[in-house]
């Protein structure tokens, strides 16, 4: 099997038929994969290499300068977090330098949507409104986020006053807290050159620090984004291919960064006299990965896919153009797309792949762009019309939104003066054993969604409150998990009361949905933010909190930057697959257990997703016991 998704399987049998090569054929192709990587124990940091280490005893033991199996595990693993914050952080650079042009007047396009976040952002960041006008405030938030790039002297500001204090202390004790964002990046770079850090354990307490320093990228780029385009609420949506329409101009936005999106969002609307007059009923837009959670969360826009089936709606033949900025976008959807007359759209500077059309935004004209762009894909549909589709009719009901401000709000209709109090009351009664973060991606050696699947039905049975982002959400919108119905079936008893009880208390006459959609992955800051108060309410750190996360399917290097970050703000991380580390003895212990006494978080990992949940439960059990649960 090579995904649940009925409507990837049905497209996968039409590649067949047509000969389409798709990720699977690759992956196919590439089997069987290198060992000595897969133990990750192959190193190209110098041009003496590549150096390998031989997992049996009478072959090299050491690379040519000398370097060990765990020093060449370690600075793969830290190397591959420093790469993970560069792109969140790239992202956040971009809504940073979005919210700059506006405060300068260069991007008409663009507004502070939120004004609330802005001030709530400041306030906590320790700027006073005072006096000032919104730009103003606005550029001095903008300030305070330039200075979290630059080479400091300070721990980051940004994470210092988004988490516990237990947390900050915690980590000072191992000197793992950074003191910019690029300045971590670089310093990681360069103690994994030839011949600076050699000392595992030294590098792993740099890649956490790497790590925090993506957890703050993560999370300004998560408040700009609000701050920017508002921060979402409830919204009742679609999600997979069946969403896309015959005789309508079809177009994906695909990436991460809401920048672009939120103008075509804006724009298509707009623009829907124009598809008519080509001759469609009008412009239907889709998500695929991040961008298409940005849009969701704040639009209602259907995801169509995510992940590694993202090649698949090209082949429905009614995709007219996939607009894409950057991270997780396979060069291969080129090739796919020469076939159907798909136009794929390339927008940044940073992320360009041949044959693609190259149309560069600039915030300064982003309407004008967006219009061009939309432009493109009407005169595809025309091109398209009259020929035949394959559209598989496969699509679930979404409830999507779920930012904390969303949640706390939901909680407030059950008690006003204090809304975190039935969350923490039913987790001490046990209606709630404990939440669990399902994060990250698709993965095409795992069976697209099926560890998310069979996690989730077993954790709500189990009464375990389930959040998801990333292309783990879109695993769980697109099976049909966003729903009231599905809480329904699967929440175990306790569960069920309490999301019943939410539910009704705002009117939606049933449960909330059994997984929560927290929104992209830049967003599973908007989890810790919910267990970061949680903590601080209860008075205990959250490494004491029947919290934990999961990354059943992972695959991105900004994944691995996540679980880190994750395990060191003290949660249990289960990870589905192995990571590249086996090869190096003492760096798998200490990130499956040595790391528990330091930071109170640590890896799970554990293939089998039944024994994964059954171990994520346990881990839950031990925190409630410690609390005396
Ligand atoms: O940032 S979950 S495949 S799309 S990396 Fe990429 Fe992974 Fe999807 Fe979103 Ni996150
Ligand atoms: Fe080999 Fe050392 Fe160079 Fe790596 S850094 S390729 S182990 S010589």
């Amino acid at each position: 099997m090579r995904s649940r998704d009925s409507a990837v399987s049905l497209m996968l049998e039409a590649a067949q038929k047509e000969a389409i090569e798709t990720t699977w054929d690759r992956l196919d192709a590439q089997l069987p994969q290198c060992g000595f990587g897969e133990l990750g124990v192959c190193c190209r940091h110098c041009m003496q290499g590549p150096c390998r280490i031989s997992p049996f005893e009478d072959g090299p033991q050491r690379g040519i300068c000398g370097a060990t199996a765990d020093t060449m595990v370690a600075r793969g693993l830290v190397r591959a977090i420093a790469a993970g914050a560069a792109a969140h952080s790239g992202h956040a650079k971009h809504l940073a330098h979005t919210l700059h042009k506006w405060v300068k007047g260069q991007a008409p396009d663009y507004n502070v949507k939120n004004e609330a976040k802005l001030r709530a952002v400041a306030a906590r960041q320790g700027i006073s409104a005072d006096g000032l006008s919104v730009r103003e405030l606005a550029a001095k938030v903008v300030a305070s986020v330039f200075s979290q790039f630059a080479e400091g002297e300070e721990p980051l500001a940004w994470a210092g006053a988004t988490v516990t204090t237990g947390r900050v202390e915690a980590l000072a004790k191992l000197g793992a807290l950074p003191v910019g964002i690029d300045s971590s990046i670089a310093e990681m770079m360069h103690r994994t050159h030839l011949g600076v850090d050699a000392d595992p354990v030294n590098l792993l307490l740099g890649g956490i620090s790497c790590a925090i320093a993506d957890y703050t990228g993560c999370h300004i780029g998560t408040d700009l984004a609000d701050i920017l385009f508002g921060t979402p609420v409830p919204v009742v949506s679609e999600a997979n291919m069946g969403v896309l329409k015959e005789n309508s101009v079809n177009i994906a936005v695909h990436g991460h960064n809401p920048v672009l999106s939120e103008v075509i969002v804006r724009i298509a609307g707009e623009m829907q006299d124009e598809a008519k007059a080509a001759g469609a009923d009008g412009i239907v837009l889709v998500g695929i990965c991040c961008t298409g959670n940005e849009v969701l969360m704040r639009h209602g826009i259907p995801p169509v896919t995510h992940g590694v089936s993202q090649e698949l709606p090209i082949l429905t033949g009614a995709l007219d153009a996939i607009v894409v900025d950057y991270q997780c976008v396979y060069p291969s959807i080129v090739e796919v797309a020469r076939c159907y007359g798909t136009k794929v759209i390339t927008t940044m500077s940073i992320a360009k792949i041949q044959g693609s059309t190259h149309l560069e935004f600039v915030e300064e004209d982003a309407a004008g762009k967006a219009k061009e762009i939309i432009g493109v894909a009407i005169e595809a549909f025309k091109a398209r019309k009259g020929r035949p589709v394959n559209i598989p009719q496969v699509k679930s009901k979404v409830v999507a939104g779920f930012s904390v401000e969303a949640i706390v709000a939901a909680l407030a209709k059950l008690d006003a003066a204090d809304p975190l109090k039935p969350v923490i009351d039913n987790i001490v009664n046990g209606n709630i054993q404990g939440v669990v973060l399902f994060a990250g991606c698709n993965n095409v050696k795992v069976p697209q969604d099926h560890n998310y699947l069979v996690m989730a039905e077993e954790l709500a049975k189990r009464d375990v409150l389930l959040l998801a982002t990333g292309c783990g959400a879109g695993a769980y919108a697109r099976q049909g998990l966003m729903t009231p119905e599905a809480t329904e079936k699967y929440a175990g008893p306790g569960l069920k009361i309490v999301l019943t009880a939410i539910g009704e208390a705002n009117g939606l006459g049933g449960p909330l949905p059994l997984v929560l959609h927290m929104g992209s992955c830049v967003d599973n800051t908007r989890a810790v933010d919910l267990t970061v108060a949680i903590a601080n309410k209860l008075g205990v750190d959250i490494d004491k909190l029947p919290v934990a996360a999961s990354a059943p399917e992972f695959k991105t290097e900004k994944a691995v930057a996540i679980g880190t970050w994750a395990v060191a703000s003290g949660l249990p991380v289960h990870l589905g697959l192995v990571p590249p580390v086996l090869g190096g003895p003492q760096v798998t212990s200490i990130l499956t257990a040595g790391i528990k006494d330091l930071l109170g978080g640590y890896f799970i990992v554990e293939t089998d997703p039944q024994k994964a949940a059954e171990k994520l439960f346990a881990a839950i059990q031990e925190r409630r016991a410690g609390l005396g649960l």
